[in-house]
């Protein structure tokens, strides 16, 4: 750690902030992974990456940044990254996901914002995470309210380009779509000094798809009887796809499906026989938090799929790369982007077939819906998600929590009972 000290100071951070982060993360992370026995021997990669997760891609992106790269900070899986690559940027991930930057935020939001939205805030304003300091430009989105009126706040004194996402999935939807992925583009093309042509946009587009493919086969190998990976190690690999160069992202994913397509194939599993196979649905889970994974795991189940931003949300389905034109291009991303089913959509029936779909392709025994506390979005949509998997016959819990671990033990009881009656 102590070899980025320079670096963060040339950021601009915090240091004696940021020296409180760094002490309470590699204590959460040894307590929650490094205690899990038989792991993949492919987690190495991502535990190396954890270990120095504010110096080693930070200093990577300074680098690029050096040879005149531009560097993209989004929030959300509608964003297309291919647009941003097909520039010559680079995309980095920037949600919040510890308790650490909420009181941060708490200081210019409401307190009733989501945690993920508190977080981010916090650790921009208060100058602890360097990826908010790294980033040339932030990319928002019109999804939410908190996060709409939370780009506000960011955008004061860093470049930020807002998309307007429509909120329902018509046809004029799509092409409403398809036209702001093409003036995202012109902006890329200003910030990044580079013209995107058809060929650049579907190379682009392959290394995303690929990315995708790659992710999908850990999540594949998840559906086996015996359980190669635990929903910790996949939900590390998802988080960490978010801040990685896409191409050695795929690269590590496809190293660790090798691994666990070979562990399934000798009958190796990291849970013992009769584990409960749980799906989680609803908020995502940005890095750190593995709160709720680590108290369904240590309460008898085990995590075998999340329907969330944070798993398969996130590379479910491919975009065409047969398209000739950047009209045709921008088509068919936003064909694919729009086939991702947020809460922040209505109607938003895709993401209940989802759900059925998926809880049958994992042989799930139940699934818990996760609300970030403060989502109203999420929370409301609950009652339709929750009434289809009873309908349908799966049992279901529903919860509702925050970063602060104050609630963990009352979790624990829930989901212990909940494990417990499946
Ligand atoms: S596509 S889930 S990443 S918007 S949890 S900030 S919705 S109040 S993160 Fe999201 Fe895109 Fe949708 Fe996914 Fe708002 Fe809810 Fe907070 Fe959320």
């Amino acid at each position: 750690m102590a070899n980025y000290v320079e670096m963060w100071k040339e950021l601009g951070m915090d240091l004696e902030n940021h020296d409180a982060l760094c002490q309470v993360l590699p204590t959460a992370f040894g307590d929650v992974y490094l205690s899990q026995e038989n792991r993949p021997a492919a987690m190495d990669f991502w535990d190396m990456v954890v270990a120095d997760i504010h110096g080693i891609r930070p200093a990577e992106l300074i680098e690029a940044q050096k040879k005149g790269q531009k560097v993209f900070g989004t929030f959300c899986v509608y964003v297309p990254d291919e647009v941003v690559l097909a520039a010559n940027g680079i995309v980095t991930g920037l949600c919040g996901g510890s308790q650490f930057w909420v009181s941060g935020g708490e200081k210019v939001l409401p307190k009733s914002t989501c945690p993920l939205i508190k977080a981010s805030v916090g650790a921009r304003l208060d100058r602890t995470c360097p990826f908010f300091r790294i980033a040339d430009m932030y990319v928002g989105e019109t999804t939410c309210d908190g996060k709409k009126k939370a780009w506000e706040i960011l955008g004061k004194d860093v470049p930020m380009h807002v998309m307007d996402m429509p909120q329902m999935k018509r046809e004029k939807d799509i092409k409403k779509w398809a036209e702001e992925i093409a003036d995202f583009a012109a902006v890329v093309e200003k910030m990044t000094g580079n013209t995107i042509e058809p060929e650049n946009l579907n190379h682009a587009i392959h290394i995303v798809n690929e990315k995708r493919k790659a992710l999908a086969r850990v999540y594949e190998a998840r559906k086996a009887e015996k359980l190669p990976i635990s929903g910790k190690d996949a939900l590390l690999m998802m988080q960490i796809a978010f801040f990685d160069d896409p191409v050695r992202c795929a690269q590590m994913a496809n190293r660790l499906a090798d691994e666990l397509e070979q562990r399934i194939a000798d009958g190796v599993s990291v849970f013992p026989a009769g584990t409960k196979r749980i799906m989680v649905t609803g908020t995502p889970m940005a890095i750190p938090n593995w709160k709720l994974h680590h108290i369904i795991e240590t309460s008898g189940a085990a995590v075998v799929c999340e329907e969330t931003c944070t798993g398969t949300r996130y590379f479910e389905r491919l975009v065409d790369e047969s398209k000739e034109t950047l009209e045709e291009q921008y088509r068919a991303l936003a064909e694919r982007y729009m086939g991702i089913n947020c809460a922040c959509f209505t109607p938003n029936t895709g993401r209940i077939d989802d759900i059925l779909r998926l809880a049958k392709e994992y042989h799930v025994d139940g699934v818990i819906d996760v609300n970030l506390k403060f989502c109203c979005l999420y929370d409301t949509e609950g009652y339709t998600v929750e009434a289809a998997l009873k309908e349908a016959g799966i049992p279901v819990l529903g919860i509702e929590t925050d970063y602060d671990d104050a609630d963990a033990e009352q979790l624990r009881t829930r989901i212990e009972a909940f494990v417990e009656m499946l």
